[in-house]
């Protein structure tokens, strides 16, 4: 248990755009998203976000039908198969909507429902919905981000977001914060936010943290995309320390170990 009484989760990534595939075939997308899906709960990942849209910096976008095409049919063959909740990686109110009917049980919004519409279909629906904080958008995002302070920024930003959520009908126990890693941000803004991530604590509402594989870990370690598990491992830990209760990752075995260590620490009576 972490401090406030409430369980770690790991979030497992189950990405289903086509280049993640050796032939992009729907009916191999889809068993090729269960099937990682299903290792990674094996892992002990207690939550899976499923993306149909690459936000790395430069990415471009995926029209809605796409979108559509690709995470509707995992989202039901994992609530078919699977017995953990399923979230969906999603900015467009569209995918929201058809996902929630297919039995998502949550929306990850890197957008924080500032696209037209989306705040509605999440007022309709009862699922939570993580707002997550992004300056730019993903193709440009990263060419010069610019704050005054970036923790105060971010902060500023999500009680702006979270009251227009409240005021769209979207009751504030729904909502999850994300200060949105790598998304708009120098190393120093990451940094920054790792720091002082307490500070959204104020906000009282939980935190969800991801650093897994990102350029923040890549630039301190000096290391490529595929090795720099031991970098997120340490910044998910300090995270977790530092009160974040949902950590999204793609190493959940890993991830769920350094988790357990953390969550005894925090009890500190483990038996
Ligand atoms: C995040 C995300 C993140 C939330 C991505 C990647 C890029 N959603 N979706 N937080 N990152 N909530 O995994 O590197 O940090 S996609």
């Amino acid at each position: 248990m972490a401090k406030n009484g409430s369980p770690l989760t790991v979030m497992g990534i189950v990405n289903v755009t086509p280049d993640s595939f050796s032939d992009g075939g729907q009916y191999n997308s889809v068993d090729s998203a269960v099937s990682h899906a299903a290792q990674l709960v094996d892992e002990g990942a207690t939550l899976l976000d499923v993306g149909g849209e690459s936000t790395r910096p430069g990415a471009e976008a995926v029209s809605e039908a796409e979108e559509l095409e690709r995470v509707v049919p995992v989202v039901e063959a994992l609530k078919q198969r699977l017995s953990v909740p399923v979230s969906v990686d999603t900015s467009k109110p569209a995918v929201m909507r058809e996902s929630i009917n297919a039995g998502a049980d949550m929306i990850n919004d890197v957008y924080a429902l500032r696209q037209p519409g989306a705040m509605q279909v999440l007022a309709e629906s009862g699922v939570p919905v993580c707002i997550m904080h992004m300056q730019g958008q993903p193709r440009t995002m990263q060419q010069q981000p610019s704050y005054d302070d970036v923790v105060l920024d971010v902060k500023t930003f999500f009680e702006q977001q979270i009251l227009a959520c409240e005021q769209a009908g979207i009751a504030r126990q729904r909502i999850w914060l994300d200060p949105g890693f790598g998304f708009g941000k120098s190393m120093r803004h990451n940094y920054q936010l790792l720091q002082r991530l307490q500070a959204f604590h104020e906000l009282q509402q939980p935190l969800l943290v991801g650093f897994s594989r990102k350029s923040m870990i890549g630039h301190v370690t000096g290391r490529e995309v595929n090795e720099r598990l031991a970098g997120s491992i340490a910044a998910a830990t300090i995270a977790a320390l530092k009160g974040a209760r949902i950590i999204r990752v793609h190493d959940v075995k890993e991830t769920v170990d350094a988790m357990r260590v953390v969550a005894a620490t925090l009890e500190g009576d483990y038996l």
